[in-house]
């Protein structure tokens, strides 16, 4: 899979994706990461991809004739029709299933803004407007480097083993149970007895009944949506009846 990354600072986006799963992935050619430097894309002296609003206010607005020959360049080396994402706080939550959807394209474009944003016209070349979450940051590098990494795991091949991204608790809507390794003991905090027992069933169970506690104390909203199997099911009805009246 190929990821073409729009940006005035390459560098924020350069430096995170050599490093760990994503950069290995990268140099052994499962994934391709092309970073395109916005002011090469400008034609006038000075490389200016910014100019003050029309109507007056605050900030700056990027200009859209550099983006627009950025996406020319990338549309002639990758072929017309691009898929094309602006990371914005006005976009749809970027979501986990959203992920396993872009996982599927052959290539993704990700725009990243800056200042005020960008100037609206530049939304006609946009195919999709997508927020990772409801906070104020300086630019959309960071958020594209989150939607990279996250489509990036679907990609076969980038992460090691296969079984774990399709079993990830999160992807069946659900927080992890808590893990441990060795020691069994340290600083008399010890490791719950049942996962040295090598008893797997109750280990098995022990697991789904810390992943549906966990997500009814810290995210209840996520159960609205969780896929639970009959097992799973009866004991959340347990844990909210020993729960009762405690909270
Ligand atoms: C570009 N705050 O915020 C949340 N998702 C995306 C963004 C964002 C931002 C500023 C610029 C994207």
């Amino acid at each position: 899979m190929t990821f073409d990354i729009v940006t005035i600072f390459p560098a924020m986006i350069e430096q995170p994706l050599a490093a760990g799963i994503i950069g290995r992935a990268i140099a052994r050619g499962t994934l391709d990461v092309k970073v395109r430097d916005l002011r090469d894309f400008t034609i006038d002296r000075h490389r200016v991809v910014d100019d003050v609003p029309y109507g007056g206010g605050p900030g700056m607005v990027l200009k859209p004739d550099p983006i627009f020959r950025a996406l020319d360049a990338v549309e002639a080396e990758r072929g017309a029709p691009l898929t094309v994402i602006m990371m914005s706080p006005q976009g749809r939550p970027f979501t986990q299933a959203e992920a396993q959807r872009l996982s599927g394209l052959a290539h993704v474009v990700l725009l990243c803004g800056r200042y005020e944003g960008f100037d609206d016209r530049v939304r006609e070349r946009v195919t999709e407007e997508l927020s990772i979450g409801d906070y104020v940051l300086t630019g959309g590098e960071l958020p594209a480097l989150v939607v990279l990494d996250a489509v990036a795991r679907f990609v076969p091949g980038v992460v090691g083993d296969e079984q774990s991204v399709v079993e990830d608790s999160f992807s069946r809507g659900l927080l992890d149970f808590p893990q441990f390794t060795r020691p069994p003991e340290i600083a008399d905090l010890r490791v719950p007895d049942v996962l040295l027992s090598g008893n797997h069933a109750e280990i098995r169970r022990w697991r789904k009944r810390e992943a549906l506690s966990r997500t009814l104390e810290r995210r209840p909203d996520l159960l609205d949506d969780a896929r639970l199997d009959e097992e799973e099911r009866q004991m959340l009805r347990e844990i909210k009846g020993a729960r009762h009246g405690r909270d």
